[in-house]
């Protein structure tokens, strides 16, 4: 199925039968009386009931009583893991029947538009965390489909930290801050993480993608997710086949700069929280399309790694992405607290046609997902709350509980019975009832892992081959600036042990940075995970390579750079500006889905040349250039002039180049430019004809400025400036 080009504003309606399901419990006080919780009209909400006027608050004032006491509770516990977050409503539909796969309804027919809510995350920090913390993302989709919920809990990175779930508290406690000061926050550059990483060789391929530009996405709206581990599609005739899930976004992937990270996560923390509300927002609806790499049973064994190890993936070379549907996100939520935080996903919730391998990874997550939601939501009615009920009826013999909302009618609660005609009846598989996949099991209980999980390094290695020179390169420093955070100088060189087995000019850089040397011998054994009457060297890894040298999914230098849709584009101007050039720019921006802003010393208006008012929508003082894609100077002598002595402007111009961004300016505001410090970087001889000099655009001609900065903006960046290595600001 060919790829279905991004539509800025598809026709789905915002209303799916999901929202119209949590119609009823929303609540608006707009044009209502206000009233106690038990509907008693409230007459003074600014008072407290005392004894006199002067006197003691009297223990009689229930209406006082209620409200601190509900404002007491207001509190639950934040998720242990991916606690930040932010979700939408959207829809999925199917391309074209997948029904010789998966007898999966939602994935049966074109015409069914399942309603879907998607929350995405950090893992490590708190809910009060940046987004721009240097991590993995979740990516969870609740697809509420005509046979149940069905939730895609997946993540940004197609790989694994550990191989078995027992390991998943090791993995937290080491990457959350540290237990006695509570430092860093939302951060691994400390050095418990470091001290796990480095004993776990297995975390090797999963530390490259960590450390990659993939942790520090643009948006929400830019990246891949992937459903991790693999699955089983099961269709009508009970045939199954492997299956590994991707979502493809419509935007491409795209990331920031580490620099530029840092300065957003002070200058605006819920960057990516508001990326995705305001693009929702404005009608620039967000779009992936699922894809399924299929393998069938058979051909369980044909790869160089094991399909039930998470740390690995299947190259897309070995086995193509096919996309099959499309996800759109088409509407913010009411309420924060009601849908993002009690949302409440889980692995185990499938649909018939979807099932489970026994990846140890997979099958832990099996246990932990209801497990956490009973302490984190309080008990066992969470399937209650509505952004958690499924659109279709729940009928079974569970009962009551702490906050029951369903009124059971009738005698019996127990099956079988005879009161109730022995009903709720079980379903048929004719009647879309579940059945497990008919697995052949024969096997001794072991504590064991597979000698088929024992390459840590191959797939590392073709990650980092598979990288852009300056991909490489942020790779390298990511590191480096990880591993000096790290104060035990043992755990630095373990980890470079680690890395010397990835790729030796790698680790050699690495150590560099650090000022110290690659140990000649590694620490051994090299893999600490061991039982206590293990033999350690039964749980070294084997050395791999892979059959490829390197794969282009993996590197997001091959992204889509088509589009510049809700990209945000600051105008630096001020009084005296050309507003001929400023109108033409902008209205081209905008007609291409760009965002535009114009920023000036000043909020309120500037005025033009020609005596036009244009309003301004951040001063210098709110604006940053972190917060753009991309930056364009207008001219008119006046507003060129005061930009040019404004010291703020001149640093978002300087900062903008640092972090790559396209940059365009009218040939008669040169002299701005002149004053940054890259001027010294452009040819001499630009002229009005210098096109795109590696993403800065100087143009007399203002419809042709606009055409050549979209496109330099459609890049995204321009990473080459990088050299050497790191430009300053
Ligand atoms: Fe999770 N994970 N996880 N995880 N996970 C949770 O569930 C867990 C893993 C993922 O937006 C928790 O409701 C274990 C892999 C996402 O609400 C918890 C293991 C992947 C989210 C939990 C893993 C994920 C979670 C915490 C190893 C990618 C956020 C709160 C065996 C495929 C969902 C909650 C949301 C959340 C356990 C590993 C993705 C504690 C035990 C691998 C996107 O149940």
């Amino acid at each position: 199925m060919a790829t279905k080009k991004n539509s800025a504003k598809p026709a789905a309606e915002a209303i799916s039968e999901k929202i119209v399901n949590l119609a009823p419990h929303t609540e608006s006080g707009s044009g209502e009386l206000m009233t106690t919780n038990h509907g008693l009209k409230i007459n003074d909400d600014q008072n407290s009931l005392k004894a006199g006027e002067r006197g003691a608050t009297l223990l009689e004032d229930f209406i006082l009583r209620e409200k601190i006491t509900h404002f007491d509770h207001e509190r639950i516990p934040e998720r242990i893991v991916h606690a930040r977050g932010s979700a939408a409503h959207g829809v999925f539909k199917v391309y074209e029947s997948q029904a010789a796969l998966t007898r999966a309804s939602f994935l049966s027919d074109p015409e069914l538009e399942t309603p879907v809510f998607v929350r995405f995350s950090t893992v490590a920090g708190s809910r009060g965390s940046t987004d721009l913390a240097r991590d993995v993302r979740g990516f969870a989709v609740k697809f509420y489909t005509q046979e149940g919920n069905f939730d895609l809990v997946g993540n940004n990175m197609p790989v694994f930290f550990i191989q078995d779930a027992i390991k998943f508290p090791d993995l937290i406690h080491a990457v959350k801050p540290e237990p006695d000061n509570e430092m860093p926050q939302a951060a691994s550059a400390h050095d418990t993480f470091w001290d796990f990483i480095s004993l776990m060789p297995e975390s090797a391929h999963m530390i490259m993608w960590a450390m990659s530009d993939r942790a520090l996405p643009r948006s929400y709206r830019m990246m891949e997710g992937f459903g991790v581990h693999t699955f089983r599609f099961v269709n009508e005739q009970g045939q199954s086949n492997f299956v590994k899930f991707h979502w493809k976004p419509l935007l491409g992937v795209h990331s920031v700069a580490w620099d530029e990270a840092q300065n957003i996560s002070g200058k605006d923390p819920d960057f990516h929280r508001r990326d995705l509300w305001d693009a929702i927002e404005s009608g620039a609806f967000p779009e992936w399309e699922l894809g399924v790499q299929v393998v069938p049973e058979a051909d369980e064994f044909k790869f160089e790694f094991d399909l039930l190890d998470p740390t690995k993936l299947i190259p897309e070379e070995l086995v193509p992405v096919q996309r099959i549907g499309k996800l759109t996100l088409n509407r913010n939520p009411d309420n924060f607290f009601a849908e993002t935080e009690q949302v409440a996903f889980h692995v185990g919730h499938v649909v018939p046609g979807i099932d489970f391998t026994n990846d140890p990874l997979l099958q832990g997550r099996l246990f932990s997902y209801t497990d956490t939601q009973l302490i984190r939501l309080g008990g066992t009615n969470f399937h209650e709350i509505p952004i958690n009920r499924p659109v279709i009826p729940v009928h079974n013999n569970q009962r009551d509980g702490h906050m029951r909302q369903t009124i059971n009618k009738g005698k019996s609660s127990y099956s079988p019975n005879s009161l109730g005609g022995n009903d709720p009846a079980q379903a048929k598989a004719a009647e879309g009832g579940f059945t497990s996949y008919n697995e052949r099991i024969d096997a001794r209980k072991v504590r064991q892992r597979s000698k088929s999980f024992f390459d840590h390094f191959s797939q590392a290695r073709l990650f980092f081959n598979s990288q852009s020179e300056p991909e490489k390169n942020h790779l390298t420093d990511a590191l480096t600036f990880e591993l000096g955070k790290v104060k035990t100088v043992a755990i630095r060189e373990r980890m470079l042990g680690i890395l010397a087995q990835i790729d030796k000019g790698l680790a050699a850089q690495v150590a560099y940075g650090l000022g110290i040397h690659v140990p000649q011998v590694p620490e051994q054994p090299i893999n600490k995970s061991i039982p206590a009457d293990g033999n350690p060297a039964d749980y070294q890894p084997i050395q791999a390579e892979s059959s490829l040298t390197s794969s282009e999914a993996l590197s997001m230098a091959n992204t889509i750079k088509d589009s510049i849709v809700s990209r945000k584009i600051a105008i630096l101007a001020a009084d005296g500006v050309n507003e001929k050039a400023l109108n033409t720019v902008k209205k081209a921006l905008l007609a291409a889905g760009a965002v535009v802003e114009v920023i000036a010393p000043r909020l309120g208006f500037i005025v033009s040349e020609n005596d036009e008012q244009i309003p301004v929508d951040q001063s210098f003082l709110t604006a940053a250039s972190v917060l753009f894609d991309a930056v364009y100077v207008p001219g008119g002598t006046n507003s060129v002039a005061s930009i040019e002595a404004e010291a703020d402007a001149v640093h978002f111009l300087n900062e903008a180049f640092k972090h790559c961004k396209a940059i365009a300016a009218d040939s008669d505001a040169i002299q701005v430019l002149e004053a940054t410090y890259f001027s010294k970087k452009l040819p001499e001889d630009y002229t009005d004809e210098t096109v795109l000099t590696e993403g800065v655009v100087i143009q007399s001609k203002p419809a042709k400025l606009a055409e050549q900065f979209i496109a330099a903006v459609a890049q995204h960046r321009f990473w080459e400036r990088e050299k050497p290595r790191k430009v300053p600001a």
